[in-house]
């Protein structure tokens, strides 16, 4: 049987091409009010990506809105456990919390969850999930037991988005943890590209236009934000255009 690229991911990557790097915001169904952040985002971001750690209970319903609300951009899920999945939805990240030490994050609640994926025929866009510090101090760390990578050892971030390349994945997402502190470092982003070539998703703790493009010209493909855009959904723009920025002249 052949397995096909779908339509969701042939759109990222034809926006990669053209454009150098890509801009996805998420949208957390738990958290209280996301509908000015959903009313502005069709104009900004490349992928609402829907998701969240501390369980969902409405995701069908705010699915279907968000649906509604951003037209032709895709709604890609990013499920924190085997709950976190729609018919609503276009794509999801099928994803291994890959440094989680519990084998129920790795492989077990994707297992889990792949038949639904299937019967939902959503398409799946398979990813490495990598927690970086400060990431155990985060939603995202505690619930997924997470040996996290310190950022003072970026060749580990680097060889595990390697193996994921050899597993299959063809992107990785180098997460801080949604509120984080601080972000992924710039290095570590730089030799994980480098190093292994994959699609590289970098989120948490990204804040400002000047902070994401930093992190793009140092190789990230993509950059998640979601709490800052929550407080104030006008910079989404700025993001945006710092995003973009980057992505030019990585293209250069
Ligand atoms: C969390 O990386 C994302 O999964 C976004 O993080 O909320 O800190 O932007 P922030």
């Amino acid at each position: 049987m052949e397995i096909s690229i779908g339509k969701v991911e042939r759109r990222l990557y034809s926006i990669l091409e053209s454009e150098g790097a890509l801009y996805f915001v998420l949208v957390d169904p738990g958290d209280r009010d996301i509908s000015q952040v959903v009313e502005r985002v069709g104009d900004y971001a490349d992928a609402v990506i829907v998701g969240g750690s501390i369980g969902v209970s409405n995701l069908d319903q705010v699915t279907r809105e968000i649906k509604k609300i951003v037209k032709d951009i895709p709604v890609i899920l990013f499920p924190g456990n085997v709950d976190g999945l729609t018919p609503y939805a276009d794509a999801v990240f099928f994803m291994s919390l890959m440094n989680s030490s519990n084998t129920y994050w790795t492989t077990l609640a994707p297992t889990l969850g792949s038949l639904t994926i299937k019967r939902y025929s959503l398409e799946p866009i398979p990813m490495a999930y990598l927690g970086v510090e400060p990431v155990g101090r985060t939603a995202v760390g505690f619930v997924g037991e997470v040996k996290e990578i310190p950022q003072r050892k970026p060749e580990i971030a680097a060889m595990y988005c390697l193996s994921a390349r050899y597993f299959g994945m063809r992107w990785a997402y180098l997460e801080a943890g949604s509120g984080a502190e601080y972000p992924v470092s710039d290095e570590m982003i730089r030799i994980s590209k480098e190093i292994s070539g994959i699609n590289i998703i970098v989120g948490g703790g990204i804040r400002t236009p000047e902070v994401a493009y930093r992190k793009v010209v140092s190789g990230a493909d993509a950059i998640v934000t979601g709490t800052v855009v929550e407080g104030d959904p006008t910079i989404m723009e700025d993001i945006r255009d710092a995003v973009k920025r980057g992505g030019r002249e990585k293209l250069r």
